[in-house]
């Protein structure tokens, strides 16, 4: 089969209900140059996050709720799950030898693999932490890049430091009501539910799309009189005026996954707490702006688009603006008056 051929073929919408494997195998001849190694990549993904599920879904009989009393790089508590989920995904991306090295929110420095592999992947393992204890849902955030240096040469943090317009590919697992994993290649977002008998992901939410308008807004209001924008405290005294709902979970994932499907905006700006604002730019941020730009939606930092920033350090924060198109549209409206 010549290779437009093959990329005819596996653009032909896969029916619901496919596996993700299955799925997973038909993009293949998307990425000739692959040679399968990327797919493998998701799938261990899937894979390491079916294992993390199982540990979030026995949370509340054994003993690893709680925090264990240290903190991570960012300063935040370290919950067990936390530990948990950095170790399973780790684990999972170390053995393949396609991961050359791995950048997590959980650890201070990058882990070079020291191996062949072409690949980088930055996770936060266990996003919304906060809310591990008290059974609301969490999720994991990833994000895929080539590597920059040579194969088999040593990493370094410019391997890591790279502008989320370079990621391959970028999802998230949703553990909630029924985990979900979404994730994007640059061809669009598909969203698969883990079918727990089976043991399985399958497609349940093909080609998903952002509103391009919604009437949700997500912040921590707790923060608006610490907002150091005017221009968003502007812009959410128009959300109110227009009666907007005000949805906020606290689990980043679990927003942004709202707010996609139903259309909306979530924010977390600058403030007083946060000068550079909350969320990390490699953990979080990127990877749901690649998201949501494949989805027609928006995400940007106030001054510019989320996937324009240039990193210069593995934990750095940024503010972050992300939703429906007209949403962020009237937001940058509000902060351009400013
Ligand atoms: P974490 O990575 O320590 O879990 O923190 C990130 C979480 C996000 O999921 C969520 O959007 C935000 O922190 C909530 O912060 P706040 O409690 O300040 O509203
Ligand atoms: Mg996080």
């Amino acid at each position: 089969m010549t290779p437009s051929l093959q990329m005819e073929k596996s653009r032909i919408a896969l029916p619901i209900g496919v596996t993700l494997d299955r799925f997973i195998k038909s993009k293949q001849t998307e990425y000739p140059s692959a040679a399968g190694e990327f797919s493998q990549l998701l799938r261990d993904l899937a894979l390491a996050s079916k294992v993390v599920n199982r540990e979030i879904n026995k949370a509340g009989l054994v003993d690893i709720m709680g925090n264990i009393g240290q903190q991570n790089s960012g300063g935040d508590e370290q919950q067990k799950l936390d530990v948990l989920a950095n170790i399973r995904f780790t684990r999972a991306l170390s053995k393949g030898g396609e991961v050359a090295g791995i950048v997590s929110e959980e650890t201070e420095n990058f882990i070079d693999l020291k191996n062949k592999g072409k690949y980088i992947v930055a996770i936060d393992p266990l996003d919304g932490s906060s809310n591990i204890d008290v059974n609301v849902s969490i999720g994991t955030i990833f994000s895929i890049f080539k590597r920059k240096s040579k194969a088999g040469k040593p990493l370094s943090k410019k391997d890591f430091l790279q502008k989320g317009d370079c990621q391959i590919a970028a999802g998230y697992i949703l553990y909630g009501p029924s985990t979900m994993m979404v994730y994007t290649t640059g061809n669009g977002v598909n969203g698969f539910t883990y079918e727990t008998t089976l043991g399985e992901y399958v497609l349940s939410h093909p080609d998903m799309k952002c509103k391009t308008t919604g009437t949700i807004y997500s912040m921590n209001e707790g923060l608006t009189s610490h907002i150091i924008n005017k221009g968003v405290t502007d812009y959410i005294a128009l959300c109110k005026f227009r009666n907007y709902s005000g949805r906020y979970i606290g689990s980043l994932v679990a927003d942004f996954h709202r707010n996609l499907l139903k259309g909306g905006i979530f924010l977390y700006p600058s403030c007083k707490k946060y000068p550079k604002g909350k969320l990390r730019l490699l953990f979080e941020a990127n990877a749901l702006a690649f998201i949501v730009e494949q989805a027609g939606g928006e995400a940007s930092d106030g001054s510019k688009p989320i996937l324009r920033i240039q990193p210069t350090q593995l934990h750095e924060t940024t503010a972050l603006f992300i939703g429906s198109k007209n949403m962020m549209k009237d937001l940058q409206k509000c902060i351009n008056k400013n």
